[in-house]
């Protein structure tokens, strides 16, 4: 049996859940134990104190690109990565792009909302993503997914995260709205109705109040 710790608001978290989805798998999503990623009985099963961590039976795995990437080794069925060399790379890159770069940015003006929005700091960070969504508006030519007719492990990395950006960048006072990023917004169009992602967008809405 599949056991999934995450916490619903993060995106990280977000991509495994969606990739558990898509491949039909059954899994397990317990509260975290002793209740956040701090408590001694969490440290106790993955002392890096991060979610996601899937378990699979007695074998434990943290770090979300590389549990989805184990998930497709052992199901490979749906893929959910390109079987061609070069759009597999595009696949591999697009997620990196994500966890690298625009999913720590708006962890970080997330993080900074309560006590930093008038901080001409933070409202620099805010400019910062918009420069980021403008390398991915040119990075992609969504069809309607990001690598064309297949949903990939690339849109699950960024379903959850597309839905931070108007409602972040507004609370610093410089929305980013959909029309400034077309290509994304079309692609989300297209990703939200998925019953993979409903759901974990819904998770999220509901723990977000
Ligand atoms: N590179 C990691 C990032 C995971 C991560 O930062 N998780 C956050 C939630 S978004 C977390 O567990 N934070 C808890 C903490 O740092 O105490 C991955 O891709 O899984």
């Amino acid at each position: 049996m599949i056991t999934l710790y995450r916490v619903p608001v993060s995106h990280y978290c977000a991509k495994v859940q969606i990739a558990l989805l898509e491949k039909g798998l059954p899994f397990d999503l317990p509260p975290l134990p002793g209740g956040s990623t701090r408590s001694a009985e969490f440290l106790a099963v993955n002392p890096l104190g991060k979610v996601p961590l899937l378990l699979d039976g007695d074998f434990r795995l943290g770090e979300s690109e590389v549990i989805v990437e184990y998930l497709e080794d052992r199901f490979p069925t749906p893929p959910l990565l390109p079987k061609d060399p070069r759009t597999r790379a595009r696949s591999r890159w697009l997620s990196r792009f994500h966890d690298l770069y625009l999913g720590p940015q708006l962890t970080m003006l997330y993080l900074g909302i309560a006590s930093r929005r008038e901080d001409p700091a933070m409202i620099a960070e805010v400019d910062k993503l918009a420069e980021l969504l403008t390398t991915l508006e040119r990075s992609i030519e969504p069809n309607p997914y990001f690598l064309g007719e297949q949903f990939y492990l690339c849109d699950a990395s960024f379903c959850l995260s597309y839905t931070y950006v108007a409602p972040l960048t507004a609370a610093y006072g410089k929305p980013l709205l959909p029309s400034q990023t077309p290509k994304f917004a079309k692609w989300f169009e297209h990703v939200a109705s998925r019953p993979s992602v409903v759901e974990v967008l819904a998770a999220a809405r509901t723990a977000l109040g």
